[in-house]
């Protein structure tokens, strides 16, 4: 399927047919990240005077404040200089949708090994292990999936592990209450790795489905972070072989290129499975969603669009890519 059949595709019906609610949702929640990388595109055509070297450049410069990536950003360049040399583009419109169309395509091929689905135990409890810096929605996250897996009807346990923060475990157990499931806790600074232990006791022995770890953002150091990290993987595994079934990663979308920095460092210290973008609805920059697939090769699974329970959803790439671009190009004219 061609480019612009593709983005009909995705689209289509959605204005004949009146979207359902979980659709406005989506679209809401998405609403500033495609606001704020459209904008800067548009920007961009707005002053288009010719194809030179200074359209490049600041081609570039408008890629990387839409936090696509330093990397991303000469790539993507460098590939449509060449592109616009051998189709010989001069028409603003003709460039608009070449940027486009090698965006997507870059953003595709780079995907083409990703699998963006949850992993469940085949037998057995299912553990997720939720793992990133102070602030970005591991907590949040968690009570969300919570509530997604207890209202199918799923036996749900969450683990306090993160015993390091004065009122971190008071969160969970307050998420819990909310969401109406049970919380493994311990006193304040005990190991978190005795807590997990305990979760892992509990959920094998009165038939849990899911269990879901919370763990500390802030350590004083990488090494403590990786120490504790390790510990609690290797008790669960040693309880559960094939568990954790993911490591997710919580990366705040509003931070931009800081979240790839803290995601390099989590990569080192941990065996991240995939990754739960938060706070999208905020004053995201979609381009940093690019950023991720290109320069770390780590699925997006989730991603937060509020702080509510019912403001998680799995992340759809194709919608997402394409909805970056919604209304942005100008399809070419169809023949009758
Ligand atoms: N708007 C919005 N806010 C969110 C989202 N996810 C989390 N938050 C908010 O972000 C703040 C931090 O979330 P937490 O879940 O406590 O983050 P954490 O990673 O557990 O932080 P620590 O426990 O300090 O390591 C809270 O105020 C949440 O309500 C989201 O998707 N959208
Ligand atoms: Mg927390």
């Amino acid at each position: 399927m061609g480019f612009f059949d593709k983005l009909k595709h995705v689209f289509s019906g959605q204005e004949e047919e009146k979207q359902t609610v979980e659709e406005q949702k989506y679209e809401k929640g998405l609403e500033k990240s495609r606001k704020t990388f459209g904008d800067k595109l548009n920007e961009l055509f707005a002053n288009f005077r010719s194809v030179d070297e200074e359209f490049f450049e600041e081609l570039e410069e408008k890629l990387i404040e839409a936090d696509v990536g330093f990397e991303t950003a000469v790539k993507i360049s460098e590939e449509l200089q060449e592109e616009v040399k051998l189709r010989n583009v001069k028409d603003k419109k003709d460039v608009s949708n070449a940027i486009i169309e090698k965006l997507v395509s870059l953003y595709e091929a780079e995907g083409t090994t990703e699998d963006n689905s949850l992993h469940f135990a085949q037998n057995g409890p299912t553990v997720f292990l939720f793992v990133g810096v102070n602030g970005v929605g591991k907590t949040t996250t968690i009570g969300k999936l919570a509530h997604r897996y207890q209202q199918e009807g799923k036996k749900v346990l969450l683990a306090a592990a993160d015993t390091f923060r004065a009122g971190a475990i008071e969160q969970l157990v307050e998420w819990g209450r909310r969401v109406n499931v049970e919380v493994v806790r311990k006193p304040e600074r005990s190991d978190p790795a005795a807590v997990v232990f305990d979760a892992v006791q509990k959920a094998k022995s009165e038939d849990y489905d899911i269990l879901l770890v919370d763990t500390a953002g802030r350590l004083q150091n990488k090494v403590n972070l990786m120490n504790e990290l390790g510990k609690i993987a290797r008790v669960i595994t040693r309880e559960l072989p094939d568990a954790p079934q993911e490591v997710l990663l919580a990366l705040d979308a509003t931070t931009g290129q800081n979240a790839l920095t803290q995601a390099k460092q989590f990569k080192d210290v941990t065996n991240v499975t995939g990754i739960v973008l938060t706070k999208l609805d905020g004053t995201a920059k979609g381009g940093i969603v690019l950023a991720i697939r290109n320069e770390l090769h780590l699925p997006v699974k989730l991603v937060g669009l509020g702080e509510k329970m019912d403001d998680l959803r799995d992340f759809e790439p194709v919608e997402f890519v394409y909805g970056l671009f919604n209304g942005l190009v100008e399809a070419p004219k169809e023949e009758n």
